[in-house]
């Protein structure tokens, strides 16, 4: 998705110089006087080779999306994952190129038609040396974009029209456990936090609408503005994605952090978001919770300071309980039309 493939400068100026000289040789067995057809055969060259760099340059920038026409999501996770204003830079410079050699190639169209037959092909090989320096000049910008569109290839295709659940929670809690358990996607899940990278996507139906579930990377309580990118990438998927944010805790504690700090997340990700939130404790059957045994106050606290939690383990079926739950999902509004439509 995204970015098309893109050529090295090699490959730009190889391909340029060969269809200028292919030019020049068809020019050359063309019927004409000898002193009209030397500066013929230069100006095809030149002028062609212009050509087919500008079509390389001109297929970057077309197959590239505008960023800003994209949705909000799309623009958020393309500045986490490689910069926006890298990303524009570099098509900025790609820019600057394509109108440089537009230029050179009029302007030596001009001189190689103006000049003595014996001085054109000096002319050529001025303008090839331009040409070559010009292209090198946005060599680490090919570079930065061959690099972006790799890092994008795997940006998920969202269906926005869908109603959205994202899963949140500490590392390791089972939300990705929870996500194969719900729908038929294969997130990776491992016992150790972190697992999750980027953003998973899972579908259900629900009554004929589809529900979209996506499993983000796991949180710690800390400010935003110490978050590394794994996980702004959950951040930005409930600030842009979710209609209803379906937050996990490890009620177990296993997953290596305290209930206490999940509980201070927790409160945290609900006073940043004005979004329906479903608590869910998990891994209950690795407590003694159910059997009022050890550590049953314990989380029976926390369990008493939420708003109508679930309390599962994401091992069983317990998936029906949570799908009710979807049913009352409403689609939330996102202005991602704020521009001049309305003045
Ligand atoms: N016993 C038990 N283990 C569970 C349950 N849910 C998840 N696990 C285990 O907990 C570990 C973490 O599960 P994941 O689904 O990878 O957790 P995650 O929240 O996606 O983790 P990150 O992607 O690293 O943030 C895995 O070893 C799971 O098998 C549960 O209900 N009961
Ligand atoms: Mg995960």
């Amino acid at each position: 998705m995204m970015i098309p493939t893109i050529p090295t400068i090699d490959e730009i100026l190889d391909k340029g110089f060969s269809r200028g000289k292919k030019a020049a040789d068809m020019k050359r067995s063309e019927r004409m006087p000898k002193h009209i057809k030397g500066k013929r055969v230069e100006e095809v060259r030149v002028t062609t080779a212009c050509q087919v760099i500008k079509d390389k340059l001109k297929m970057i920038l077309d197959r590239t999306p505008e960023i800003e026409e994209l949705p909000v999501f799309y623009q958020d996770y393309i500045d986490i994952t490689v910069g926006v204003d890298s990303l524009k830079q570099s098509l900025g410079a790609v820019n600057w190129a394509y109108g440089i050699i537009a230029q050179l190639e009029e302007q030596y169209r001009q001189k190689i038609r103006r000049s003595a037959p014996d001085r054109a092909s000096k002319l050529r090989k001025q303008a090839y040396g331009r040409i070559s320096s010009v292209i090198k000049k946005i060599s680490k910008d090919l570079d930065f974009l061959d690099y972006a569109k790799s890092r994008l290839r795997n940006m998920p295709t969202i269906n926005f029209d869908a109603k959205t659940v994202v899963i949140a929670g500490f590392p390791n809690v089972g939300k990705s456990t929870l996500l194969r358990q719900l729908t038929s996607a294969e997130p990776e899940v491992a016992n150790y936090p972190f697992t999750t990278k980027g953003i998973q996507i899972g579908h259900i139906e629900r009554h004929w609408n589809d529900i979209q579930i996506i499993d983000t990377p796991g949180l710690l309580d800390r400010p935003i503005s110490d978050m590394n990118d794994i996980e702004l990438n959950a951040i930005v998927a409930l600030e842009d994605l979710a209609d209803t944010i379906l937050f996990i805790f490890d009620s177990s504690e296993t997953c290596g952090y305290y209930l206490e700090n999940q509980y201070k997340l927790y409160t945290e990700i609900k006073r940043i978001f004005d979004i329906p939130f479903i608590p869910l404790f998990n891994k209950i059957d690795l407590t003694e919770y159910e059997s009022k045994g050890k550590n049953y106050e314990y989380i029976k606290g926390f369990i008493d300071k939420t708003e109508d939690p679930l309390i599962i383990s994401a091992y069983d079926g317990s998936g029906v309980e949570i799908l009710k739950k979807f049913d009352s999902i409403k689609k939330i509004p996102r202005d991602e039309e704020e521009d001049d439509d309305y003045y």
